[in-house]
């Protein structure tokens, strides 16, 4: 990690101490029990961190309860300029957190890189929202009467985070969260609490150079017990969790169980159908980037193919060959397609999934397997692996954080492709590769692809902050980011008002006194 600068790095992010136990920011409440952070790049243990005990949390809750009445007093548009500033810090700060993003989670730097150009665009949206929270004026069927709607903050915004962008998703929420007058309270993976104790500190700057409470951002760090504190507290009007299918259906429960809103981004089974009059050498950059970027870590990952029976061969043959050319290894060396995966138990899941396709009668066309020797100490970096396979199959159905793609043939009308697209739990991210106008359109439309995102002639990842981000089923219905996703993080009000000396009833009743 050295040569690359880790340690320039962390003292750029404020992040001193790394082996005593940090606590910065809004964590100085943490006095939990120590969780160790360990790099999948090399096995280093980078940091021990400490977690918030039930006590703590009580602390981050007063201090987020206080920064929120202060908060939402502020104009919009001035929370905006508080958003404009964060973003111009994490400009400032781009290489040093694509960094830490690339050493702690494993991704490449490139792809750190982007993770922080997504945070910096999420913030300019922001900013321009801020001046653009519209609601609604309508007429009203009284006389002298005005009726509008207006958009008030909710409150304590509560943000679960995964360890595969972690970074990223906590800043689509609390960007639009912020500017929407809310304070936030994040629970970043426990696999990468470095990552959220250098946002913290970037946001923590920000706030005191306005001499606002640092409590409009506050960092709760442990495991899930951590963040059932959360789950399960009234005080906590939205939920956004972003995480495992599993995850997910407790969080929901909990939240519902207590009326609360939870905004949810759970798996994805994502695929790409190539019909016959798709354009190969397009698929190929869509679906290696798609099943092999950030190792298959991404909700949007690419797992399934649906290819066309009479290209079938010709498309196997073309990636296959790509597959060949993917270099693994250290994910700061820009050389490197490849990083490893987040940890070993990572690799246990995508053992796994190898093992149970050929059960099931699948055939592995690009071999898998777990590198060893020099520069792979950590045990964490694999071999991207292809199976053939069919979509009935469990482990098909199945999300594996993990690259493994899975080949699938489909015969006859795009239908019979759709159907198998459709035919799984999730509903995140979809694509078709075609030049044919008819496929793309029917692909989009009503009886078209089930999911939150579908694409056309581009892969199933990468998806830009404008649009709305999330998906249909398990997935969990959650929309974040762009569009207006923001609308969730604040709470709508009809208000009707009357300018005259009467006070004549809606419906038309009549009650005279
Ligand atoms: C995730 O994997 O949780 O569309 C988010 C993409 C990224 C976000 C992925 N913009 O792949």
């Amino acid at each position: 990690a050295k040569e690359f600068g880790i340690q320039e790095a962390l003292t750029a992010l404020g992040i001193k101490d790394i082996n005593q136990g940090t606590s910065t920011g809004s964590n100085s409440f943490s006095s939990g029990e120590v969780i160790e952070s360990f790099s999948p790049v090399d096995g280093a243990l980078i940091a021990k961190v400490k977690t918030t005990s039930k006590a703590d949390y009580e602390k981050v809750m007063e201090t987020a309860t206080t920064a929120f009445k202060e908060w939402r007093t502020k104009p919009a548009p001035l929370r905006g300029e508080i958003v404009r500033q964060f973003g111009d810090k994490l400009r400032e700060l781009k290489e040093p957190l694509g960094k830490l993003v690339s050493y702690e989670m494993g991704k490449s730097y490139q792809e750190g890189l982007g993770e922080v150009q997504e945070m910096i665009d999420i913030c300019d949206f922001a900013v321009g929202l801020s001046r653009q929270l519209h609601g609604l004026t309508m007429h009203s069927e009284r006389p002298g009467h005005r009726m509008y709607e207006q958009y008030h903050p909710l409150g304590t915004v509560g943000i679960i985070s995964a360890f595969n962008f972690p970074v990223a998703v906590w800043a689509w929420n609390t960007a639009l969260a912020w500017i929407c007058g809310d304070v936030c309270i994040w629970k970043p993976s426990e696999k990468t609490p470095l990552c959220g104790i250098a946002c913290q500190n970037i946001a923590a700057a920000v706030f005191k150079e306005n001499n606002l409470p640092e409590g409009i951002s506050c960092l709760i760090n442990g495991d899930y017990k951590v963040g059932e504190l959360m789950t399960n507290d009234g005080r906590v009007p939205l939920i956004s969790a972003t995480g495992s299918i599993r995850m997910g259906k407790i969080v929901a429960q909990a939240v519902a169980a207590r009326l609360g809103k939870s905004l949810l981004e759970l798996g994805g089974n994502n695929a790409i159908i190539v019909t016959p009059d798709a354009d190969i050498k397009m698929t190929v950059i869509g679906a290696v980037f798609g099943a092999v970027g950030t190792a298959g870590q991404r909700c949007t990952s690419t797992r399934r193919l649906i290819i066309h029976e009479s290209i079938y061969d010709k498309v196997k043959e073309a990636v296959t060959t790509a597959y060949k050319q993917l270099r693994i290894g250290n994910p700061l060396d820009e050389k490197n397609h490849v990083g490893p995966l987040i940890d070993t138990d990572a690799v246990k899941n995508y053992h796994h999934a190898l093992k149970k396709v050929v059960e099931e009668g699948g055939k592995i066309i690009v071999d898998g397997g777990v590198l060893e020797g020099e520069g792979y100490e950590s045990g964490c970096y694999v071999k991207p692996a292809i199976a053939e396979a069919q979509n009935s199959y469990k482990i098909v159905q199945h999300e594996t954080f993990g690259p493994v793609l899975y080949l699938l043939k489909y015969s006859g009308d795009l239908e019979n492709a759709i159907a198998i697209q459709n035919g799984v739990v999730q509903g995140l991210s979809s694509a078709i590769m075609t030049n044919n106008l008819r496929e793309a359109e029917h692909f989009l439309s009503t009886y078209g692809s089930d999911c939150g995102i579908a694409n056309v002639n581009i892969g199933t990842s990468g998806a830009e902050i404008g649009g709305a981000f999330g998906g249909e089923k398990e997935t969990g219905g959650g929309r974040e980011s762009g569009s207006d996703a923001w609308k969730i993080y604040m709470r709508r009000q009809t208000n009707t008002i009357n300018y005259t000396t009467e006070l004549p009833l809606a419906q038309g009743i009549k009650f005279d006194l």
